[in-house]
């Protein structure tokens, strides 16, 4: 029988013990604004986001991240740079390498590992969506609470960083049980894939081509989609009854606008020119988001059978027929459409638009050097 796992190839086999783990995360644990140096209170921006009230869940939330361990017994977790927030673990290797993760869900719901920039096969992708698979193919697709789960990533030649590329590449790896959800748990952390010979036999491995790597992630945590959310209501508001989940200004207040606990000094290593200047023309394009409702099926058949879409039993009806528990064939949606200039006055026709369908109407078209 073939392997299902590619065999080892001529690397490293890197082997990282992952626990997933329910942590109270404070945002603001500093109870200023250091940029400004201003106390919460005087700062009313920031005080939105990070100050608990009768109907606000202020700078701390229940969140649920990967932590790294020294062995199968769970026992020593690994010191993390506090830079790193809630990011994961820094997950290291090179081509030719084999990373094997021993997950283990400490937390109380089913969440997964599921990586970018590697290959793996079925049994260690880490997503959970109907693929058909069953048994040993599906234990990776949801990793219950208490359970573990052995996750196989290797970095063949066609996944390593091309000669044009940096010596490592910056991936990510995050649960994927509900993709959106588990992230804005908090689960989510930095794979780096190098090419070989970067990394030494240190411990933790060090990249021997740059003297510091930082990992930062910048994004919008949005804490209404934490699988959290009705606990740090009832943990953190002082009246969890007021709290209305739909009103705006509540779910802008569980927006979280950084997820790191460091200031950065960001200075410029060089006031030089890049070497090679761009010397093409500048493309400019006026793209607006615009709300439509869209139709499925706009003439109302099926083009290779000829039946009417609705008709019960054509095994259409399903997608097509409004009831009153079925949207039907036709939703709002938001597409992408071309402008002539800054004005949004007059929009650019192309013959593509009739068979783009919601694609953005306009192809983006380069050339070198623009
Ligand atoms: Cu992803």
């Amino acid at each position: 029988m073939q392997p299902l796992w590619p065999q080892p190839t001529d690397g490293a086999t890197r082997v990282y013990y992952l626990g997933i783990q329910d942590v109270e995360w404070n945002y603001a644990p500093k109870g200023r604004n250091v940029i400004t140096n201003q106390p919460l209170d005087s700062d009313t921006v920031a005080s939105s986001f990070l100050k608990s009230d009768k109907n606000r869940i202020g700078s701390s939330y229940k969140k649920t991240i990967y932590k790294e361990y020294s062995d199968s017994s769970y026992m020593h977790e690994m010191a993390q740079p506090t830079w790193m927030g809630f990011l994961g673990p820094v997950l290291q290797a090179e081509v030719g390498d084999v990373i094997l993760i021993h997950l283990k869900n400490f937390a109380t719901r089913p969440y997964t590992i599921h990586p970018h920039g590697v290959f793996y096969e079925k049994d260690s992708e880490g997503s959970l969506y109907p693929d058909g698979s069953s048994g040993l193919l599906k234990a990776d697709d949801s990793v219950p609470p208490g359970g573990s789960h052995i996750y196989n990533w290797t970095i063949p030649e066609s996944h390593a960083p091309t000669d044009a590329d940096p010596a490592c590449l910056t991936w990510i790896y995050h649960s994927h049980v509900d993709a959106p959800r588990d992230i804005a748990t908090g689960l989510i952390g930095p794979l780096i894939t190098c090419k070989r010979g970067t990394l030494d036999g240190n411990s933790p491995l060090r990249r021997q081509d740059v003297d510091n790597s930082f990992f930062l992630l910048f994004s919008v945590v949005d804490e209404n989609l934490s699988w959290h959310i009705n606990e740090n209501i009832a943990t953190y508001c002082s009246d969890p009854v007021s709290v209305d989940k739909e009103d705006e200004a509540f779910q802008e207040s569980n927006r979280m606008h950084d997820g790191m606990q460091a200031l950065y000094n960001v200075k410029s290593c060089s006031m030089a020119p890049p070497v090679n200047l761009l010397t093409g023309n500048v493309r400019q394009y006026f793209i607006e988001a615009h709300e439509i409702l869209w139709d499925y099926g706009p003439t109302g058949y099926d083009g290779s059978t000829g039946k009417n879409l609705r008709e019960p039993g054509s095994g259409s009806d399903i997608f097509f027929q409004k009831g009153s528990s079925r949207i039907g064939g036709t939703y709002w949606k938001v597409r992408y459409e071309a402008f002539q200039d800054e004005t949004f006055q007059k929009k650019v026709q192309l013959e593509e638009d009739e068979h783009l369908g919601i694609l953005g109407e306009e192809s983006l078209t380069y050339e070198i050097g623009n």
